[in-house]
């Protein structure tokens, strides 16, 4: 298991010491996936929804260095309007550790540090993964092969339909990660519903998933993470004809401007966000709220169990 020095929120440190249901939370998301201003009053509508289901949200940073497990308010609200946030994957975290640096984890960061802080359930919006042209780029997220090596539950939409799903999802597999469709047989697509791509299994309810938590850990072959997969309903996608073209336009544009490195997914939904009028926030922010409802009722359930 990986050993960081964290420190937590009062409301997270209680619930470890109580054995409370706690959702880990990324706040990439935030500070690099969401635009300003209205990313931080999301990000606490990320929280207060976790709340409202019974558990504690443990929204996960850097300030000055130090990995924080339970952003305070003012915490969150410098990573959400500050220009010097970095994005931090796990290669990052001692390099920002030394300079103090503040930083947002992403999801690989944010599941190695809840897994080190003992929390098991964590909700994002869509997973990382392997790009597109990536047989020329050889870009593939440390989100996959974090979550390898990871155990926790990763709640999302699937991973973003800005990358190529079927090779991610070949990934996941030879990688030895879970994937659990919640209440469907097909993977979603991130803003689109179906990605295209049939699961192996499914689960109807979060004591089912808790259940598959519980049994991992029995096995010990929890030492890789389980993505627990929730797609939109249908009415709430974002329209294919526009995602499809919006897609082509930031692909080229991308090329274009020779974005690379860990600018490719900021940039790629900053377009989004710009060229659907605000149709793609509204709908990732949808979806980030479900997944974090979501991720409460599992941690609920998981608590139960035990
Ligand atoms: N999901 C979203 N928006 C985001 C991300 C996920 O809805 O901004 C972030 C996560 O932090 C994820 C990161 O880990 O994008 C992937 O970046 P990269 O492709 O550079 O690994
Ligand atoms: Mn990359």
């Amino acid at each position: 298991m990986n050993g960081f020095e964290i420190s937590y929120g009062p409301e997270v440190a209680a619930a470890r010491t109580a054995g409370a249901p706690i959702v880990a939370l990324e706040s990439t998301i935030i500070s690099h996936g969401l635009p300003r201003p209205d990313n931080l009053a999301i990000a606490r509508q990320i929280e207060e929804t976790v709340r409202a289901q019974g558990a504690v949200p443990a929204t996960i940073g850097m300030i000055g260095g130090r990995l924080v497990a339970g952003l305070d308010d003012e915490q969150l609200t410098h990573l959400a309007t500050s220009d010097d946030v970095v994005k931090l994957s796990v290669r990052d975290l001692a390099i920002a550790a030394a300079s103090g640096a503040d930083g947002a984890t992403t999801v690989a960061s944010t599941s190695a540090v809840a897994a080190a802080a003992g929390i098991g359930v964590f909700a994002t919006g869509g997973l990382g993964g392997v790009h597109r042209l990536a047989s020329e780029s050889f870009d593939e997220s440390a989100d996959l092969v974090t979550l390898a090596r990871t155990p926790i539950c990763v709640v999302s939409a699937g991973v973003k339909s800005i990358l190529d799903v079927g090779a991610t999802l070949e990934r996941l597999e030879t990688l030895g990660v879970g994937v659990l469709g919640y209440q469907t047989k097909r993977f979603p697509g991130f803003y689109l519903t179906d990605s295209g791509f049939a699961l192996d299994w499914s689960a109807d309810s979060p004591e089912q998933i808790a259940r598959v938590l519980h049994a991992r850990t029995a096995q010990q072959a929890s030492q890789s993470a389980l993505v627990v997969a929730n797609p939109l309903p249908v009415d709430q996608q974002l329209d294919p004809k526009l995602h499809d073209q919006v897609l082509a336009e930031a692909l080229h544009e991308m090329k274009l401007h020779n974005i690379s490195g860990k600018g490719v997914t900021p940039f790629l939904l900053a377009y989004f966000h710009e060229h659907t009028l605000g149709a793609s926030l509204d709908v990732n922010v949808r979806i980030i709220l479900r997944n974090a409802e979501l991720a409460a009722r599992i941690a609920v359930a998981a608590a139960a169990v035990r």
